[in-house]
């Protein structure tokens, strides 16, 4: 017996309905979701950069050129959003936070960390979230440079969120002690945003 007809769906594309978080449906396409305008850049991305401050000893300016040289690491990995798409198997590519973490010297103090993306959107999740397997700034998708409307040339990847919280156009990790609710956040969904316990909205 299948618990839905999303359920049936995933099993009969060969997938374990396990992986299926409540109240979703399975896509095989990428949808493209987001407030407002797709940033422009030029080809070179000079003039681009990402910071890094908050609570840290040693706050960081990165180029996309000295980002691009860091190590990274490939994860594949489901992702869910909050309009209720989910999309399995999604190969990412990026630079983990401990690498960046190492160089900033992240503060005991440091408990939420708040994305800033272009636009002035952000998005805010316990630090802790960086730590995750999967959790990344991410350049490539399927082995390819992310697309302008996927977030290129950087965007968070939070594993263990609904995807809102993966802010496209990332240019800096602010490390803070207190929470600091970002754009969705404000406009009403759920702070913590755990797919598995459908944390959607606040109201
Ligand atoms: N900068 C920025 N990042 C954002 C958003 C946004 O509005 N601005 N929307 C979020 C939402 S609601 C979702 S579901 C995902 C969608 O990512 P995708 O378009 O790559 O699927 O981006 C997230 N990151
Ligand atoms: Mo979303």
């Amino acid at each position: 017996m299948f618990r839905s007809r999303a359920e049936k769906k995933v099993v009969e594309a060969g997938y374990d309905p396990a992986r299926l978080p409540p109240g979703q449906y399975l896509t095989d396409t990428w949808p493209v979701l987001h407030a407002g305008d797709v940033p422009s850049y030029p080809p070179d991305l000079s003039g681009w950069d990402l910071r890094v401050h908050g609570e840290v000893d040693t706050p960081l300016v990165l180029t996309w050129a000295e980002l691009a040289a860091l190590p990274t690491v490939t994860v594949v990995q489901d992702i869910h959003c909050v309009t209720r798409w989910s999309r399995f198997d999604a190969e990412l590519t990026g630079v983990p936070w401990s690498t960046i973490r190492e160089r900033v010297g992240q503060r005991p103090g440091a408990r939420f960390a708040i994305a800033h993306a272009e636009h002035g959107f952000t998005a805010n999740i316990p630090v802790e979230f960086l730590e995750r397997e999967g959790a990344m700034l991410c350049t490539h998708a399927d082995g390819e440079p992310l697309t302008p409307e996927h977030g290129w040339p950087l965007r968070l990847i939070v594993p263990g969120k609904y995807f809102w919280k993966s802010a496209k156009w990332l240019r800096a990790i602010e490390l803070s002690a207190v929470d600091v609710p970002g754009f969705w956040e404000r406009y009403g969904y759920h702070n913590d945003a755990d797919p598995w316990a459908e944390q959607r909205y606040a109201f």
